[in-house]
């Protein structure tokens, strides 16, 4: 790609035009070594905009509604006036085919409506990979003027904490349940939620959802208290994705806790660590790179292995000496 290209593509994001948004993730997702070059390039032409969405990481189990609900909460928020993108972080699409398209549920509506973006997460794509990927596709979408960015999961663990640490506000999404279903969600998770969601909140299942999020309001107010929450916060709420009810006290809680943070500092302040912790995270896999790259630094580290496998060598003895191989190459 030429400088005029990326300076081409950087406008039409900067305009707000899904299609070279669109283009403009396909660049940052490709791993060709000249792509990575001009994606540089573009995220620098974007960085100034001073633009910033709400972002919002959403998860949950499969099944458990995420896709209906993003479809009516974006209508809801699309019909406000609001752009809203969604993104999809799925570290395990290479096997399900991705967590957007592979659905029955396609967001039909919400793709067509002119103030919405949906992206699909991309097939193949290993964790860290995936990230930078994520990190990214947030930045040009906020860049693109988008108000709210809503990034969502499958609830397969390291996933979450990747997406809790690229957003303002992180929403988990449950099926009403009893007991077990409270056993199932794992500490960590309970965590990292501001809101949690118990969607289904209707028919039959509505006395168990209410059931459920009294549950929730309980294990969450055991939680240690967090320095970016006001009082009340986090918080359990019930909520039909389907009947589209609760979605206006949802979106009023979320505003509230965005608000509240910006007004204490405790935005900014976040989004300072995410941007240092995507650094070092960069260099992180940079290192790596580096090591995998180099066929003689990739068998010597094979060889120790064994020799650490076998008891022959110590694991921080061996480490350090692919560390000096490593220096010494870079010479
Ligand atoms: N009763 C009820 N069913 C729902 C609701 N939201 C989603 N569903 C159903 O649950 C199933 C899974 O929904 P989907 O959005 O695809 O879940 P995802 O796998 O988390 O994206 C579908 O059959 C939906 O129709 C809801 O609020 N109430
Ligand atoms: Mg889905």
């Amino acid at each position: 790609m030429t400088g005029l290209e990326v300076a081409e593509l950087a406008r039409g994001v900067r305009g707000g035009e899904r299609r070279a948004l669109a283009r403009a993730i396909t660049l940052v997702e490709s791993r060709r070594a000249d792509h990575r070059v001009a994606a540089g390039e573009l995220l620098d032409a974007l960085a100034g905009t001073g633009r910033q969405a709400l972002r919002i990481g959403l998860s949950g189990t499969p099944g458990v509604g995420k896709s209906t609900f993003i479809e009516a909460f974006g209508m809801m928020l699309t019909a406000q006036g609001l752009r809203v993108a969604v993104l999809a972080v799925d570290p395990s699409s290479a096997r399900s085919g991705g967590s957007i398209l592979g659905d029955k549920t396609r967001m039909d509506r919400l793709s067509r409506d002119p103030r919405a973006f949906i992206r699909p997460s991309p097939s193949q794509a290993q964790l860290g990979g995936v990230a930078r990927r994520s990190r990214e596709a947030v930045a040009l979408c906020e860049a693109a003027g988008f108000d709210v960015v809503l990034i969502e999961t499958v609830g397969v663990g390291q996933s979450e904490t990747l997406v809790a640490g690229m957003a303002d506000l992180f929403v988990l999404l449950l099926a009403p349940g009893g007991g077990d279903e409270l056993q199932g969600v794992k500490r960590g998770i309970m965590e990292i939620a501001d809101l949690i969601l118990v969607n289904k909140a209707d028919g039959d299942l509505k006395p168990a959802a209410l059931r459920t999020v009294a549950d929730y309001a309980g294990a969450l107010r055991l939680l240690r208290k967090r320095v970016q929450d006001p009082e009340g916060f986090p918080k359990a709420l019930p909520v039909s994705a389907l009947e589209e009810a609760g979605l206006a006290a949802a979106w009023a809680e979320m505003k509230a806790l965005a608000d509240w943070r910006r007004a204490n500092g405790h935005f900014a302040r976040v989004r300072a660590e995410q941007a240092r912790s995507w650094f070092e995270d960069e260099v992180r896999q940079g290192l790596l790179a580096r090591l995998e790259r180099d066929a003689g630094l990739r068998a010597r580290m094979a060889a120790l292995g064994d020799a650490v496998e076998a008891g022959r060598a110590a694991p921080s003895r061996a480490a350090a000496e692919v560390l000096a191989a490593l220096e010494a190459a870079q010479g």
